[in-house]
């Protein structure tokens, strides 16, 4: 069998250092067809990776680029060098196998990280059944197969509807993660990722998820995915399984049923999940979800401002985030909230709607997140109206430096100025640019919680922490 070695080039930490789903996947898919090697690079960085070059030998190198930018318009981190320099490089100087690039960062810039990283294929949006029938072709020494998602050097093929026609999504294997990779630093601060479903039919106009993952769910069979939870404990024990699909609650009825399937399996489980989208909101959903073991969600409304959210093409009301926070608040689930700062129409007056929501409808254990300023993407409405407004040119590099878009109501030092004014009065909202907690908060937050036997999601400790600092302060 041939080698294949496969790499998370990913070393962020923040929120947590989350585990390569998407690379255990492709391991697991092409089990049965290659001798399939991850190599984790999120604690390691990179460091032990030309060792196992050297030892393991292997005939092709997948690199999985997740992150380009971390979409703080202030001090950008660019993970992109680090990638190149940390990982590719390196490879690239001890063994001219081919190497194939994949993952979601790569995939909104395939042509320029292609370019800046001189990879000799690349593979845009799911990667499972494409890579399969080029390590084939290159096996065979074939003529490539003429995939539309294939992106080869040098060459000019962009994708613009990335999912596979041919993979049979809902039967794909388990991704195993734990069997892929050492699980074992993840236990403390990390979560075992589980996908339910493909896709994102919502038309957020700076979203990327619909052209990454495809306009029309696929979704997996519940029972599948209350079973791999379920194999999963049995290997690893208690941890924290957390669903990453772009919104957890469509289309309306599966999360229900995700959530129906894991109590029938009395598993108990810790589960949390991104992407509670206020539309599809309810008691029973909010009923299953206690229910079936979340200990904790994340909400994007992005603005509670009702023109903002039209003009985000949100899809919900500014209702729909009024009946979210109040379960939120009568389930007692804890939340982190996101709003996005900045968007077309913004001003301050609608600035000052979300923050009077804030004040109304959320708790102060809760956490929010401020983001000031949208990464504007290639091929979105954003981009057409950032073109329109002047914000970037015709032809311009979206890649790095990596542009934001500031409405003309808000621009960055006067929208800087009013969240700082919101953090000073709100100890548990944060601007984006401040959130990551430095390493010895994270330390003093895992002894305090070890102390005092605490067992709420990390995010309240750490706001327990910052408001001792606070009231110490004045
Ligand atoms: C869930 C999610 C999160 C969750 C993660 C939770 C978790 N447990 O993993 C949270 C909210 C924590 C999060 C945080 C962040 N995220 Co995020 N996140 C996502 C999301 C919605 C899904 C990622 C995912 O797991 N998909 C499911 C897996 C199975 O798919 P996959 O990994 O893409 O793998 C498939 C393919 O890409 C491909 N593939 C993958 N690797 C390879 C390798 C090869 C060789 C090949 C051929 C193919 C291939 O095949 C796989 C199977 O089909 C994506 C958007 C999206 N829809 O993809 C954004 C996304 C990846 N995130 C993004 C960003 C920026 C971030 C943050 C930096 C934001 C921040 N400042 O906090 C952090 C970074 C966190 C970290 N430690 O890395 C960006 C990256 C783009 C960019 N600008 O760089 C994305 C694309 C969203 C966006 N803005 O467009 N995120």
């Amino acid at each position: 069998m041939k080698k294949l070695l496969l790499v998370n080039t990913n070393i962020e930490k923040f929120p947590y250092p989350i585990p390569p789903i998407g690379l255990s996947l492709l391991a697991s898919y092409l089990a049965p067809f290659y001798d399939v090697r991850v190599y984790d690079g999120v604690f390691d960085e990179g460091k032990s990776l030309p060792d196992l070059v050297r030892s393991y030998k292997p005939d092709f190198i997948g690199f999985s680029i997740r992150n380009i930018d971390d979409v703080v318009a202030d001090k950008t981190i660019f993970y992109m060098e680090r990638i190149l320099e940390d990982f590719i490089r390196p490879v690239r100087e001890l063994t001219e196998v081919p190497v194939i690039l994949g993952g979601s960062g790569f995939s909104v810039f395939p042509e320029e990280v292609m370019a800046y990283t001189g990879a000799d294929y690349g593979v845009i949006g799911e990667g499972e059944e494409v890579i399969l029938r080029l390590l084939k072709s290159l096996e065979a020494e074939n003529e490539l197969p003429d995939l539309p998602n294939l992106v080869v050097k040098n060459g000019k093929n962009r994708a613009k509807s990335p999912p596979n026609s041919f993979l049979v999504y809902h039967s794909i294997p388990f991704s195993q993660i734990d069997r892929h990779i050492d699980f074992n630093p993840y236990k403390q601060r990390g979560v075992y990722s589980i996908q339910t479903k493909r896709g994102c039919a919502l038309g957020c106009i700076y979203c990327t998820y619909p052209s990454l993952e495809g306009k029309t769910y696929r979704l997996r069979d519940p029972d599948d995915v209350a079973r791999e939870i379920e194999e999963a404990m049995d290997r690893v024990g208690r941890v924290t399984f957390e669903f990453v699909d772009s919104t957890f609650n469509e289309p309306a009825g599966h999360a229900e049923n995700i959530c129906r399937a894991i109590i029938r399996r009395k598993l108990n489980p810790q589960l949390r999940t991104m992407g509670v989208n206020p539309r599809y909101t309810s008691r029973e959903l909010f009923d299953l979800m206690m229910e079936a073991g979340f200990t904790q969600i994340d909400i994007t409304p992005d603005s509670a401002a009702p023109v903002v959210i039209r003009n985000l093409n949100k899809g919900f009301t500014r209702k729909d985030i009024e009946r979210t926070a109040s379960l939120v608040s009568e389930y007692n689930l804890p939340t982190m909230w996101f709003f996005l700062f900045g968007g077309p129409g913004e001003t301050p007056e609608t600035v000052r709607q979300s923050r009077d929501f804030i004040d109304q409808h959320i708790g102060d254990e809760d956490m929010v997140l401020m983001l000031a300023g949208l990464r504007i993407y290639p091929n979105t409405p954003l981009e057409k109206i950032a073109l329109k407004e002047g914000v970037v040119r015709e032809g311009e590099l979206l890649f790095h430096p990596s542009p934001y878009y500031f409405s003309v109501g808000t621009p960055k030092s006067e929208l800087d100025r009013m969240l700082l004014e919101i953090r000073d009065t709100h100890h548990n909202c944060l601007p984006a640019s401040e959130s990551s907690p430095p390493p010895e908060m994270i330390q003093k937050a895992i002894a305090l919680r070890k102390e005092r036997g605490l067992t709420e999601p990390m995010f309240r400790t750490l706001l327990r922490i910052r408001k001792d600092i606070k009231s110490t302060e004045l």
